[in-house]
């Protein structure tokens, strides 16, 4: 029987930016997508990712049912109740024998993009009681959460440039015409890039590569990797000495003083040498920041995953203040929450508790990714015996993740959530597959709040699940109610239905809330949904910034609504709200948090170090490497789809033409590249993208592994760029790992790999 195509609204789950798509199903299959042009968000701008949902989602290596490890060590589908109780027995087995903590959770990327693993990894937190819980929140924005919870009291309390009506948008250690934008949720920024510059508005890039966002710049800073921190100490310098800040309200704002007293060793020229970057230049981006009518400071990856990762994101923060740009049109803006806002803001939390290898303070009740190896390897009381690993492949994104790696193959038991048989799941003894992208409704939880406009929006599944298919959040809400020992065969619905009772008794009891005093049964009533899970988003988008409130608000949206306008309501753009969003206990924006000031003389040694070094010699100490993003590419999953491979999507070594030609290399040869934690061979690639003494590799690749099933991804398979990147070096006030501006050597020809 030949059905004809339907088109449908879906928000794009492959990157922050949240596209709507149009997508064409036939047959149960995926035949055309495009960009939505009716999108209230996007407006039609789709990237060859997006274009290339239906292959993704149709990859015939994805797994469709669970696997579970056989006595010969192979992998056989098993039924989803088999697979469960398999999961009870093995982690009922280890927490029996060694406790609570003995039972690891790491959760990835997808966290952010997939609703039903959200929805539950804060409740599966609570029951595992493990402190042992990690994810990759420590190799990506860690330091900004850090930051932001100290300067405002609340860690997703981040500020974005307001594009759209910003003058001028300086940009540290990001790629958005590549990445498009990360935690900063903006569709189409090549788009709002031309209108911003053809308003007359100005784009500075500071970066050591010259990246496609360098190019459609106006200036390009390539500063030395590593150096942001001294870099934008230098700018608060001299917006001070110069007279160029903009008085702050001591009563919203404190510590200037002391930011200003704490600048005063980091000047233009003391700093120049270190950041390769001229005094005159340095001073140039202060004034241009100070005299833009309004302008915004946005850093990223470059920034975070750096070894001062938490100095450089205080900073930027520090500037959007100083310049008069935190919280205004035009400049640095924070967005609002689609999900309940009526819920307390989580507090910044450190330091409750130590991590037992390497005392690493916990943070925000994580610790480091780049200790997950050890507390795996070093015998003892609270040894990681068994993971539950959720959407992540810590093997090709963790720092050292081949240490990691043989970590992974020693524990007792494994149980994975994800679609592949990975670099990482290939160690599991269980992996529970998700249905189908577009078996999977899509909702924005973390990102809304960082997006450039207030928007509303839901996507529906597409299809109905498989017959006997769980959605992810079923998966989640079974492994939630085994971790508490409920068993394999209780009800997630249950689950759902006392998460739901729980966040009702907290609103209608709270003084103050516009639902005090409502009946929580009559509220629970008007929920809607086709599932429990569904229930609770709808709770969560009436009680969200754009919510209904049970009615209470005429304009405001519930789930039914969203479901019949899957476009999207547009609320209009940001605007101003800093005292809604100040947590602090002073009630101020901090300027000067203690930690942060206990972390600065390690910057002043850093820099007294370098200076030290000098110029003469830094040249001489081998490469820094540092890391890029491919268009069409998601960090380690996307490369077995053939519809995204190939042009510049590949893993190659950037190596300066002059540092090439010193070495004798050329484009296509094998070259070494050693770091202290290992080595690979990778293909070079001489370009005047980078400039001399810095060399950078994508990351995510590595592929080809006996036991993993990504035939495609394994036909060019590149290499781990975590192989070479050091575990032992972290950012200390937010455990997060250092991916930029890693020391390594680099030498013509296939070297010996076992010397490291
Ligand atoms: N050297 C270096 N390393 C880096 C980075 C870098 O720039 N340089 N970047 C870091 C950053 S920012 C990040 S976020 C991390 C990412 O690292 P991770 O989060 O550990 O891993 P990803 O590569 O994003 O892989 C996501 C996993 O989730 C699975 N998955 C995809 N969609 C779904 C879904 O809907 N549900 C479930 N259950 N699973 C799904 C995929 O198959 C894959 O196994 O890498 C970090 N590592
Ligand atoms: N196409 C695509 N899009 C993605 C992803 C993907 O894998 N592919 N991954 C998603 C994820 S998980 C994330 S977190 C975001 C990340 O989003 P971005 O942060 O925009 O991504 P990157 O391209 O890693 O940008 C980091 C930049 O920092 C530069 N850099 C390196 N070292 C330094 C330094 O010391 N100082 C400065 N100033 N710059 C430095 C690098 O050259 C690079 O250009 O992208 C998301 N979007
Ligand atoms: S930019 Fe991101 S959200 Fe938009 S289509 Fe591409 S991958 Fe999807
Ligand atoms: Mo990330």
């Amino acid at each position: 029987m030949v059905t004809e195509a339907t088109t449908h609204h879906r928000i794009c789950p492959l990157c922050e930016a949240g596209c709507g798509l149009s997508v064409d199903i036939e047959d149960r299959r995926v035949v055309r997508v495009r960009g939505a042009r009716d999108d209230v968000f996007s407006k039609g701008y789709v990237c060859p990712k997006g274009i290339a949902l239906g292959e993704i989602d149709q990859d015939p290596e994805r797994c469709h049912a669970p696997l579970v490890r056989q006595p010969d060590g192979g992998f056989a589908e098993v039924t989803w109740d088999e697979a469960f109780a398999e999961v009870a027995r093995g982690l009922g087995r280890v927490a029996e024998k060694h406790g609570k903590d003995a039972v690891a959770l790491y959760y990835g990327n997808p966290v952010i993009h997939a609703v039903g693993i959200p929805l539950y990894v804060a409740v599966m937190r609570q029951v595992m009681g493990t402190r042992n819980v990690f994810s990759s929140s420590t190799v990506d924005q860690m330091p900004k959460n850090v930051s932001s919870g100290l300067m405002f009291g609340d860690p997703w309390a981040i500020p974005v440039p307001d594009i759209d009506r910003t003058d001028h948008l300086l940009v540290l250690g990001a790629n958005p015409l590549v990445s498009n934008g990360s935690l900063w949720t903006v569709p189409d920024l090549p788009g709002r890039v031309r209108a911003l510059r053809a308003r007359g508005g100005r784009l500075v890039v500071v970066d050591p590569r010259r990246t496609r966002t360098a190019d459609v710049a106006d200036q390009h800073v390539a500063l030395r990797p590593g150096t942001d921190a001294l870099l934008l100490f230098a700018l608060v310098h001299t917006l001070f000495e110069e007279g160029l800040h903009t008085p702050l309200d001591p009563a919203v704002f404190a510590g200037e003083r002391q930011v200003r007293a704490a600048a005063e060793e980091f000047s233009p020229e003391a700093v120049a040498g270190v950041c390769g970057v001229a005094p005159d230049t340095i001073r140039g981006l202060a004034r241009d920041l100070a005299a833009a009518r309004s302008a915004a400071v946005y850093a990223r990856l470059g920034t975070t995953a750096a070894a001062f990762g938490t100095v450089t994101s205080w900073l930027v923060d520090v500037l959007n203040a100083l310049t008069g740009n935190l919280d205004r049109p035009g400049g640095a803006m924070f967005g609002e929450a689609q999900h309940n806002v009526l819920r307390p803001t989580e507090p910044l939390r450190l330091g409750r508790w130590h991590s037992r290898v390497r005392g690493f303070p916990e943070v925000l009740g994580e610790f480091p990714a780049a200790t997950l190896a050890e507390e795996i390897d070093t015998p003892g009381e609270g040894q990681v015996r068994a993971l539950v690993a959720v959407a992540c492949n810590p093997v090709l994104g963790a720092p050292n993740g081949e240490r990691l790696e043989h970590s992974l193959a020693n524990l007792d038991f494994m149980v994975a959530v994800d679609p592949y048989v990975n670099e990482t799941t290939r160690h599991a003894d269980v992996i529970l597959p998700p249905p189908r992208l577009v078996e999977s409704e899509h909702f924005d939880i973390v990102l809304s709040r960082l997006a450039v406009r207030r928007v509303a929006r839901y996507s529906p599944p597409l299809l109905p699940r498989e017959q006997g298919r769980p959605s992810e959040a079923q998966i989640l809400a079974r492994l939630t109610l085994i971790l508490s020992g409920a068993g394999p065969g209780a009800d997630p619905a249950a689950l759902d239905s006392a998460i739901i009772d729980k966040t009702l008794a907290a609103v209608v009891g709270a003084p103050g809330s516009p639902l005090a005093g409502r009946d929580p049964a009559e509220l629970k009533e008007q929920l809607t949904g086709e599932d429990s899970a569904e229930r609770r988003i709808d709770l969560m988008i009436r009680l969200g910034a754009f919510g209904d409130v049970f009615g209470l608000r005429a304009d405001g949206v519930n789930l039914a609504v969203l479901r019949e306008r899957p476009q999207g309501v547009d609320f209009g753009p940001l605007r101003p709200r800093l005292a809604e969003v100040v947590g602090t206990e002073s009630g101020k924006v901090e300027l000067f948090p203690e930690p942060v000031a206990g972390d600065l003389p390690r910057l002043a040694e850093f820099l007294a170090g370098e200076r030290d070094r000098g110029e003469r010699d830094r040249g001489e100490a081998g490469f820094l490497l540092v890391g890029r993003r491919n268009l069409r590419s998601v960090n380690s999953w996307t490369h077995n789809t053939a519809a995204l491979s190939g042009g510049s999507n590949r893993c190659t070594l950037e190596i300066n033409v002059a540092d090439a030609r010193r070495l004798g290399v050329g484009a296509g040869d094998e070259v070494t590249v050693r770091g202290r934690a290992g080595a690979v061979v990778a293909v070079a690639e001489p370009t005047d993208r980078v400039g001399p003494g810095v060399v950078c590799l994508p990351h995510g690749w590595g592929h080809g592994r006996d036991g993993t099933r990504m035939t495609y991804a394994a036909k060019s398979p590149g290499v781990n760029m975590n192989a070479l990147t050091d575990e032992l070096v972290v950012d200390p006030l937010s455990g997060n790992a250092v991916f930029n501006a890693v020391p390594v050597q680099v030498s013509p020809g296939r070297g010996d790999l076992r010397q490291c």
